[in-house]
């Protein structure tokens, strides 16, 4: 059969896993920067963080031969989690194969990049954090929709993953879906957000997200006005996605993804307290690598954090072995809490 080259592309995405594919022009970006200047405007704040992004809605100031965007969703609904962390470390990363060599979501994106060199297309991607904005794509493209937590939804929920391929051809391939949208009433996601930063529908501020004050920000976790709203979470937050009713049951645990139940047999609260800087250097900060190895020491801090949101007696042994800690963040951030249960604040 001869098929035309947008349905070889998405034929391969599917052969090679991916559970679908659109192609859309450089322009359906343009109006990303609306929405870009839009969240700015209302949380000014973010500025700092999020300006780089206008980049996204520009591709061919950075890549004058851009055309088209190649948008894929892959679906991470279907691997296992220690069911202890769960509420503790966002699955997205658990099983983030965005720079895992190990894992077959990796090593299949590899491969979709050949076949685009094999078709003689120019073709760049970010693996780290997206070559354009990928949810506006994906939305564009048709193949999912934007619901009131930002999240991007195909018929999996919102447990995908999306990864984008600009190219140099003119190339179009528009999916259909039958997703229905949020109804007008619901807000249960609102509602839920621990810090309130998702606000109100379709609108965070990026820079009181938990998945931000546990990675990217907060770094004095004892001063920030968040803190005890943060709950047990040390390195993401699912809130938002776990409570909406468009993901129930769309979880469905039928794969092992690489290492993850042995590494995970490694990390609890009171075993982050006790990891050495090696361990913490060498092994989380390559599988969790938004906290980087001169950080390490963020992890014991939010898990100090946790400790005290959930407080109970055990946990003093492991406070008091954090006043010991060879970090001074640490143990600035041990004597805090140990004043604070000290003074019966909890
Ligand atoms: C910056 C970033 C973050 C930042 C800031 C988050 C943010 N919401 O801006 C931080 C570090 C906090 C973060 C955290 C997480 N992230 Co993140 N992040 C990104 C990144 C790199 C850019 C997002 C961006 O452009 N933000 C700016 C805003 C303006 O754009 P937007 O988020 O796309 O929002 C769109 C919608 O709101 C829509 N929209 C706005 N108004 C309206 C109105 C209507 C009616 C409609 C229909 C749509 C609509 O238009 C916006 C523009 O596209 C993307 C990758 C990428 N290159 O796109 C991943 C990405 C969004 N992150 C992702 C994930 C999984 C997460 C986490 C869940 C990880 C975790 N478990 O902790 C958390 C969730 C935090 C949360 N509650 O949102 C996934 C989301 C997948 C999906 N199914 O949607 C992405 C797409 C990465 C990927 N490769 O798949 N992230």
């Amino acid at each position: 059969m001869n098929l035309n080259l947008e349905y070889k592309i998405k034929n391969k995405a599917i052969e090679l896993g991916y559970e679908n594919c659109g192609i859309i022009s450089i322009d359906d970006m343009k109006e990303y920067s609306d929405k870009l200047r839009e969240r700015i405007n209302k949380f000014p704040e973010i500025e700092k963080h999020s300006k780089e992004f206008y980049s996204f809605a520009n591709l061919q100031k950075d890549y004058p031969w851009a055309e088209s965007i190649i948008i894929c969703t892959r679906r991470y609904g279907k691997y296992k989690i220690p069911k202890h962390l769960e509420g503790l470390i966002g699955k997205y990363y658990l099983v983030d194969s965005r720079t895992d060599t190990n894992s077959q979501d990796y090593q299949d994106s590899l491969l979709f990049e050949n076949y685009l060199n094999e078709l003689r297309l120019k073709n760049i991607t970010n693996r780290e954090f997206g070559v354009t904005a990928l949810r506006w794509a994906a939305l564009k493209s048709g193949i999912g929709i934007v619901r009131k937590n930002n999240f991007l939804y195909t018929e999996s929920g919102s447990w995908v993953y999306l990864e984008a391929w600009v190219i140099d051809k003119k190339l179009t391939l528009k999916v259909e879906n039958n997703l229905k949208k949020c109804p007008p009433n619901c807000n249960i996601c609102v509602k839920s957000c621990p810090t309130k930063s998702l606000q109100e529908p379709y609108t965070i501020n990026r820079n009181t997200c938990v998945s931000c004050l546990n990675t990217w920000e907060g770094w004095d976790l004892s001063k920030d006005k968040h803190n005890s709203e943060m709950g047990n979470w040390v390195y993401g937050c699912d809130v938002c996605q776990d409570v909406c009713p468009f993901n129930k049951n769309k979880w469905s645990e039928e794969e092992e993804f690489p290492y993850l139940e042995d590494l995970g047999d490694l990390i609890s609260l009171e075993k982050i307290i006790e990891m050495d800087y090696e361990f913490l250097r060498n092994i989380m900060s390559s599988k969790f690598w938004y906290i980087p190895k001169d950080d390490v020491w963020k992890w014991k801090s939010n898990t100090i954090n946790a400790m005290l949101n959930n407080y109970n007696k055990s946990y003093e042994k492991y406070i008091n072995m954090a006043c010991n800690d060879e970090n001074e963040n640490v143990r600035k951030m041990a004597y805090w809490a140990k004043e604070k249960i000290i003074s019966g604040i909890l």
